[in-house]
């Protein structure tokens, strides 16, 4: 492996399938069958080295496919438990892997021995018509997890195997939104993105960030809960090019404790128990009205804000609050900026996003698009818009400006100062936010620049509209995938008859809304829904836990 992969000799394609089988025998295929989901592979982290080596093999793939340009690999589990881990591949773009891959990536990882993988490899490449001996360019990173090592370790076999052809560039041990951030740049001919390392990623930020606040600084001191996860390391880097402009206060930034790892912490943790964690609560940092805090998740890519209404009753600002908070405060800057005619702002959201927020988001109209769970589904639909703003409740998301949109502010000619500032805030915003997915650390900012800007607290950002009580249920059954579903997956096509009952007991609740799909990256099915009432909702989401649980018990094999 070197940086001299256009100057290598021909492969010698023979030698190449040896290489790579002798080295895969030391990644032998465990008894298990995986399945490229949600955001790549995700089970236990012993369980994932054979799937890693076989990924390792895609990525130089995919990468030659595009003549060279680097491809990403991240492995991480991001919010799943600290035994586990995963892997996933980011396009040329910096975005998620193409999803007519994802089958390929799933075909190489379930091949039982060597030999298969080679000769599924082998065959994958003919298909494709790929030229197995053309350079390749493969950029990786890892989150903090334990099993990570390992598991860099067989994916730098794989990657040897292919000798000089393959350029590598190991950036460590990061975030999942500065690896896509790391290819999207290293792969801009422009250079106009960034340079593409970690720092790079911190200076371009830091740099937008300063020109968006201007003497709106100092802003108040934040408390960040880290999930004792690598965003703690990103958070303490960033904050060394801010100083005191925005100080956080880091909260569970423990990466060397066993078992911490978003353990009673963390985005996932606040938004499905919609409660403070423990050490946040214990911290006392939120007992002012005040105050707001942040929650990232195990590899900072989602993000959840909070605060206490009258420094005592829990508040979630989740991913609905942040699309919101967002997309009005750009949609003003277009109207500033005069360009309502030729620059449309609208919002992606998935089946999770509380009614409330698609209903207000409308009234202010927005238009919104509803997509299926998964970053990638989101991302996609917000290329449609010309300011896309895509989030999960969860808080996963990000803006994205289309290249059409740059070009326009670009050349506006302003006629008066106030429009200048709009169209110079819409370009630093596009400098500011991950453009490659989403990401906790730039949505953080984007955040503080907004409530900057407005000169709101979290209570006034809060005061737009009122959340429907909804409940996030995790349902473990014997085999979710019997679990089908259609419409956004907001309906289920499989077990027979369950969403007739489904749609039952959602009549029998006012504003009832509720509905089940299987997890894409955890071994569970996920109920959500909502109500009028807290109470209403409770029995909702009991009744649907029921049904789910029935009716995968009916059909699971009887011993
Ligand atoms: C991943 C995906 C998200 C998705 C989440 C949960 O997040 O990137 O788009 O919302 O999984 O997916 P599921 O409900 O299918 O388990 P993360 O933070 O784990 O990378």
């Amino acid at each position: 492996m070197s940086s001299s992969a256009a100057a290598a000799p021909p492969v010698d394609h023979t030698q190449l399938f040896d290489r790579i089988a002798a080295a895969a025998k030391n990644y032998p295929k465990p008894d298990v069958t995986f399945g490229y989901g949600t955001a790549g592979f995700r089970t236990l982290g012993k369980r994932l080295p054979s799937v890693i080596f076989s990924v390792g093999l895609l990525a130089v793939l995919r990468s030659q496919r595009f003549n060279g340009k680097a491809i990403g690999v991240m492995v991480t589990a991001s919010h799943n438990p600290e035994a586990d881990n995963g892997v996933k591949l980011v396009d040329p773009a910096g975005e998620m892997l193409e999803q007519s891959w994802e089958a390929y990536a799933t075909t190489l990882a379930n091949c039982a021995s060597p030999a298969e993988l080679v000769a599924a490899y082998k065959q994958l490449a003919e298909q494709l018509h790929i030229n197995i001996g053309a350079p390749a360019s493969v950029v990786y990173a890892a989150d903090t997890r334990p099993s990570s090592p390992e598991l860099i370790k067989a994916l730098e076999a794989a990657l040897a195997a292919f000798g000089d052809h393959v350029k590598t560039n190991n950036i460590g041990v990061t975030t999942t939104p500065i690896l896509h951030y790391v290819v999207k740049a290293t792969n801009d001919t422009s250079g106009e993105y960034g340079e593409p390392t970690i720092e790079g990623y911190q200076k371009k930020t830091a740099a937008a960030f300063k020109a968006l606040i201007g003497n709106r600084g100092p802003l108040k001191p934040l408390p960040v809960d880290c999930a004792n996860g690598v965003g703690a390391l990103s958070l303490a880097d960033f904050s060394k090019h801010i100083g005191d402009l925005l100080p956080f206060r880091p909260l569970n930034t423990e990466l060397n404790k066993e078992g911490v790892l978003n353990y009673q912490c963390g985005a996932d943790y606040v938004k499905t128990k919609q409660q403070l964690p423990p050490s946040v609560a214990e911290s006392g940092l939120l007992n002012h009205p005040d105050n707001r805090g942040a929650s990232f998740d195990g590899d900072a890519d989602r993000l959840i804000y909070y605060y206490l209404k009258g420094g005592k009753s829990f508040r979630l600002l989740d991913g609905d609050k942040i699309a919101v908070l967002a997309a009005l405060f750009i949609g003003d800057l277009v109207t500033r900026a005069k360009l309502t005619d030729k620059i449309q702002v609208g919002v992606v959201q998935t089946a999770y996003a509380n009614g409330s927020s698609t209903k207000f988001i409308k009234s202010r109209n927005i238009p919104v698009t509803c997509t299926a769970t998964g970053v990638k589904h989101l991302h996609h639909a917000a290329l449609n818009y010309d300011i896309g703003v895509y989030f999960e409740a969860n808080g996963h998301g990000t803006v994205l400006f289309s290249d059409d949109t740059i070009a326009t502010l670009k050349k506006t000619e302003p006629e008066s100062p106030d429009q200048d500032r709009a169209i110079k805030h819409l370009l630093a915003l596009s400098q500011l936010i991950n453009q490659a997915v989403g990401d906790a650390l730039s949505d953080l900012l984007l955040v503080e620049v907004v409530l900057a800007h407005r000169g709101w607290s979290a209570e006034e950002w809060d005061a737009g509209y009122e959340d429907l009580p909804n409940r996030l249920v995790k349902v473990e059954v014997p085999d979710r995938h019997i679990f089908h579903t259609t419409d956004a997956e907001r309906k289920l096509t499989s077990p027979a008859g369950l969403q007739a009952r489904i749609d039952e007991a959602v009549l029998k609740v006012e504003q009832g809304r509720s509905f089940v799909r299987p997890s894409g990256t955890e071994d569970c099915v996920r109920v959500y829904a909502e109500a009028a009432t807290s109470s209403a909702v409770d029995t909702l989401a009991a009744a649907v836990t029921d049904l789910v649980k029935t009716a995968a018990a009916e059909a699971a094999p009887h011993p």
